[in-house]
């Protein structure tokens, strides 16, 4: 049980691809060593390269971070064994990726926000000149990686159960299933959630923060940590902006307060404005 940030056991993940049984021997990871158990510490520093830091509730209950009744906002304490154990990792995992020249990029967002359309469409318009591997995250179901299998590239998805991210040896265990190739994408969609994601480097080459115009232009305000340390902020379903109240220049301005360096493209997955953006922008990543 991560007791620090609430998320559920992220160590119970499992790894299957499309049409594939789940089976308890195969699947489920469950030698891994748990690191939770730890004296909280004043020093709230911790080796993530986004350098995200927290206030802390000092007297917090510990378990559950996200209390429905609490009524006061909590905020979240990750602890830093936790967090330097996932970075070496996601050092691993990046050193692979740099080896064989693999771009490797996060998609996360509320859920909801597109993820999903925008890989379908990407895969279809792109697959041919450059080869796409895919991996899924969510709680539960086979649901995005079957849509990601119609495309017809390799896709794994990861349900990371009562978890509420993915975290890098997830991944690291992932890659294995997949043959990736040299010159190749390869999509992390993370788990729907614009909190604990933000926290967990997965070795990515950058980190893609999708919005919707349906969520509200405030996101960035709310969420500062997932702008903060995402390098492409997609602002997606702009063929819904005559029907909703959604300000595009003020959500650039929240997005840009939090992070001055933060590339954005408005986009739609359903008509296609933004995508020949988003192709260029992937192809000067590379
Ligand atoms: N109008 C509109 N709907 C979209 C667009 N992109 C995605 N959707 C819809 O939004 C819903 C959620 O999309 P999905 O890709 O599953 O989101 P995910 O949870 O972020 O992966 C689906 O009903 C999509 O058809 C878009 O650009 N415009
Ligand atoms: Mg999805």
């Amino acid at each position: 049980m991560c007791e620090t940030c609430g998320c559920g056991q992220p160590d119970n993940f499992t790894i299957r691809m499309p049409g594939e049984e789940l089976t308890d021997d195969h699947n489920r990871d469950h030698d891994h060593e748990h690191h939770h158990e730890h004296e909280h510490d004043d020093d709230h520093k911790h080796g993530d390269r986004h350098k995200h830091h927290h206030e802390h509730e000092e007297d917090h209950p510990h378990g559950h971070s996200y209390e429905q009744s609490s009524p006061t906002p909590r905020m979240i304490d990750i602890s830093k064994d936790i967090l330097s154990e996932n970075n070496l990792t996601a050092e691993r995992n990046r050193g692979f990726f740099e080896g064989r020249s693999i771009i490797c990029l996060n998609l996360v967002s509320a859920p909801g926000s597109g993820k999903t359309t925008i890989l379908e469409k990407t895969i279809n318009e792109r697959a041919k000149e450059r080869e796409i591997f895919v991996i899924e995250g969510d709680q539960q179901s086979m649901n995005d990686a079957e849509r990601i299998k119609k495309t017809g590239v390799p896709v794994v998805q990861i349900n990371t159960g009562a978890g509420c991210h993915l975290d890098a040896r997830m991944v690291n265990s992932a890659i294995k299933r997949l043959e990736l190739s040299r010159n190749s994408v390869l999509f992390i969609e993370n788990v729907g959630n614009l909190v604990c994601p933000a926290l967990f480097d997965l070795g990515e080459t950058k980190r893609v923060v999708v919005m919707s115009v349906t969520e509200g232009e405030d996101k960035p305000e709310k969420y500062p940590y997932m702008f903060a340390s995402s390098h492409l902020c997609i602002i997606n379903k702009t063929d819904l902006l005559p029907y909703v109240d959604f300000n595009v220049e003020k959500a650039m301005e929240y997005a840009r307060r939090t992070n001055p360096d933060l590339e954005i493209i408005l986009m739609s997955a359903k008509t296609g404005e933004g995508m020949q953006l988003w192709y260029e922008w992937i192809d000067k990543n590379q």
